[in-house]
């Protein structure tokens, strides 16, 4: 772990308080839960194996896949931490339909969404997983929250972040004010400072996508797939193909290496697979603060318009060089089709 002295979490909270819009702690208060359940999920992930937490729960989520146990255990720890600090007055989560109204909050201003566990399907297979968060404030407090209140553009976040339980935890986040990631010392429990300053290389030489869809995927991504493939000294290509298939892994090697990450838009899925605002929105402001992109292919992940808090969408995220190069080519392709 690179030296940054000791520095927890909480005290590099405190410490940038003064610099939020909100000085009032309130977000500290929601960091410190999400900071708890974090550590709570991290210990079940760890005994998984060892305990009968693996495999599928019995019920479906909101889009028809099977819960894993694990999912539901996460899901159920984050709710409770969050509604516990007292600052949230609704919860959006990948594993639940409807919006969490959190009883006593309804004069709290700030919305959460989360994916308490991406990758689930790797947890059987001991791949790395992760959860998923963003942070909302609502307009106004004056009535009671509404599922519209929380159908902002991802440009309105006032945090993201995520937590990755790999060979090691890390919680990695922003508030706006650049990327940090803290890395989960077991023998004190505490996140401790490990990345401070995260910045995404222009240029990487990974690209990550599910190429088993490479027939259904539109003419100008099968061009960028294969100018990755093609060799070239200058731009050192060919590039490494690398896809765990949980999107926080994915994403977090490429936010530290360089690289793209992609999951288009199909026929059969015009709108890809991922979620907007618990997937997509959350890793599209933690990039663009690391100075990288994330593009619908249309248009920047954080302006995309919120109709349904489940909605899914198409994206480009990573090294600037590489998403942009990505994006053009398969609007030249769509422009040549025409
Ligand atoms: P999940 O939220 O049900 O785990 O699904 C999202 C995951 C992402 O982590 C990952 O990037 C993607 O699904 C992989 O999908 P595929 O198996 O189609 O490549
Ligand atoms: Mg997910």
């Amino acid at each position: 772990m690179p030296h940054s002295g000791l520095i927890t979490l909480e005290q590099f909270i405190v410490d940038q308080q003064s610099l939020y819009k909100d000085a009032g702690g309130s977000l500290s208060r929601i960091f410190r839960s999400l900071e708890l359940a974090a550590k709570v999920v991290n210990r079940d992930v760890r005994k998984a194996g060892l305990v009968d937490i693996l495999g599928n729960h019995g019920s479906t989520n909101t889009h028809g896949e099977d819960q894993k146990k694990l999912d539901v255990i996460a899901n159920d720890v984050f709710i409770a931490a969050l509604s516990k600090s007292g600052e949230v007055s609704v919860i959006i989560s990948e594993e639940n339909d409807d919006p969490v109204f959190i009883e006593g909050c309804e004069n709290e201003k700030y919305i959460i969404a989360i994916d308490p566990l991406d990758g689930s399907s790797n947890i059987d297979v001991n791949a790395s997983i992760g959860t998923i968060f963003s942070i909302y404030r609502r307009s106004s407090v004056t009535q009671a929250p509404t599922a519209e209140d929380c159908m902002q553009k991802g440009k309105h976040q006032v945090a993201a972040g995520y937590i990755i339980y790999g060979s090691s935890t890390m919680l990695v986040y922003t508030t706006g004010l650049g990327v940090n990631g803290f890395t989960l010392d077991d023998s004190i429990q505490e996140f401790c400072l490990s990345h401070p300053n995260i910045q995404i290389p222009q240029n990487g030489k990974v690209f990550s996508v599910n190429e088993g869809n490479y027939a259904d995927f539109p003419q100008g991504i099968r061009n960028y797939i294969d100018y990755c493939k093609v060799k070239d000294k200058e731009t050192n290509r060919p590039y490494g193909a690398r896809y765990i298939g949980s999107l926080i892994a994915d994403f977090h090697r490429n936010l530290l290496k360089g690289g793209i990450f992609m999951y288009p838009a199909t026929e059969k899925t015009p709108n890809g697979k991922l979620r907007l605002m618990y997937e997509c929105n959350p890793m599209a402001f933690i990039v663009e603060q690391a100075g990288g992109m994330a593009s619908t292919g249309q248009g920047r992940i954080l302006d995309l318009v919120c109709t349904d808090l489940h909605q899914r969408a198409p994206i480009y995220i990573g090294s600037s060089n590489m998403v942009e190069l990505c994006v053009n080519m398969l609007n030249e392709s769509a422009v040549t089709a025409n």
